[in-house]
């Protein structure tokens, strides 16, 4: 399948019946991020060392992408990133079942087919890994086109009881854990709160870029909670259970934890939170040039909050705006480009930053609060080209 042919076809929709960027946001006709056209070439970053080099993707490995690679709007599904905590357990798509289990009015289990037989959703969806940090350039990253049904239907259809509190997501990769000295076999979850996982925007997702959702992706089913880091899209998913109290767990409550000080109603603190939503982020991803043009690209990611503005700043040039790629759906990447006139030889510090409506600047990495963990790495990030 050729991504750019899939993504050209989709997008019609997503442009034409959502107007999810704010008003007043610059758009160019053209595709943003165009693979390298004839007599294009990369300009080199000078902050990316020779040995940089992602691996390909292999079973039971992270894999992440060279972003300078990126060249459609929708990332193949080989190319998408990996991250897998407890291995990638294979599901017969005909012994597979979904309960529904808890404190609902009628437990549920449904096959594939059952699933499939719903009112199929389609949304195009975006995300990043909680630990995609700038050692990798940003890489643990992908936009893909999804299709499925939306969680809202079916816990509709169970029935969430008064006093619920959170909707767990069991995934079927399993392992060993040592918890207070003992050994005891985990699942991966993820909770959401019944306020959260009531989201109409939530999915059960099984297809994915026009395909069987991969293996290394969930295969068959998984969940999607767009506008949320990676790590709320529980793959391999077999059990949804309501309750009422707390979930605990490593990917809760110990891992995908950020800690950092800030100010607790007038009291310095340190703090530690989970991962949830994305953080408004962009970042630069590649430098091209062609016939003595040169033109910047990047990505934004964000909870799906209309954008403003991006810009791009050269050494200690203004901030200039930037063209969102028009594609761009609310819960999709925002691609953008910049066309760097007048680029001069030598070496440069080029970086980005993003504004959402509500006037939120994404912030300096010195403006950050003080934070010990790599999780929610969403600092401007300043990347060095010679031209
Ligand atoms: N069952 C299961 N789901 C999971 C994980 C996992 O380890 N097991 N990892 C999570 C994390 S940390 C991320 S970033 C995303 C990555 O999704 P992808 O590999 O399809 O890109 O899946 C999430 N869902
Ligand atoms: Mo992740």
């Amino acid at each position: 399948m050729n991504p750019e042919d899939n993504g050209r076809r989709k997008i019609l929709k997503g442009a034409l019946g959502t107007g999810i960027l704010a008003a007043g946001v610059a758009t160019v006709p053209n595709l943003v991020l165009p693979a390298l056209a004839q007599g294009e070439r990369l300009v080199p970053f000078t902050d990316v060392p020779d040995t940089f080099n992602p691996t390909p993707v292999r079973p039971n490995a992270t894999h992440f992408q060279d972003t300078r690679e990126i060249t459609t709007y929708f990332t193949d599904n080989d190319d998408f990133y990996l991250v897998q905590h407890y291995g990638q357990p294979e599901i017969d798509n005909d012994s597979y079942r979904l309960k529904v289990t808890g404190m609902v009015d009628n437990e549920l289990e449904f096959s594939l087919q059952d699933l499939m037989g719903k009112n199929i959703i389609e949304q195009q969806v975006g995300f990043e890994c909680g630990g995609n940090s700038q050692r990798l350039f940003h890489g643990l990253i992908g936009n893909a086109n999804w299709r499925g049904i939306a969680l809202q239907s079916i816990l509709q259809e169970a029935g969430i009881q008064d006093g619920a509190k959170e909707v767990v997501f069991f995934g079927e990769d399993k392992s060993i854990e040592e918890i207070r000295g003992r050994e005891v076999e985990k699942a991966f979850a993820r909770s959401l709160s019944v306020k959260d996982a009531m989201r109409p925007e939530n999915m059960i997702a099984f297809e994915m870029n026009g395909e069987p959702l991969p293996h290394y992706h969930g295969k068959p089913v998984r969940l999607l909670v767009p506008g949320w880091y990676g790590i709320a899209n529980v793959k391999w998913l077999t059990q949804i259970h309501v309750q009422n109290t707390r979930y605990m767990g490593r990917f809760m409550g110990r891992d995908y934890v950020t800690l950092k000080k800030i100010d607790v109603g007038g009291e310095e603190r340190w703090v530690e939170n989970s991962v949830t939503t994305m953080n408004l982020k962009s970042s630069i991803i590649r430098v091209s040039e062609m016939g003595g043009r040169y033109r910047i690209q990047g990505f934004v990611l964000n909870d799906g909050t209309p954008l403003q503005s991006v810009e791009v700043k050269v050494d200690d040039g203004p901030w200039e705006s930037a063209q969102f790629n028009p594609r761009s759906t609310k819960y999709s990447w925002k691609l953008f480009s910049y066309d760097w006139n007048n680029a001069t030889p030598g070496e440069h510090t080029i970086v980005s930053r993003v504004t959402d409506i509500n006037g939120n600047v994404q912030a300096t990495q010195e403006e950050l609060p003080e934070k010990v963990s790599y999780w929610e790495d969403y600092g401007q990030f300043p990347r060095t080209v010679r031209i």
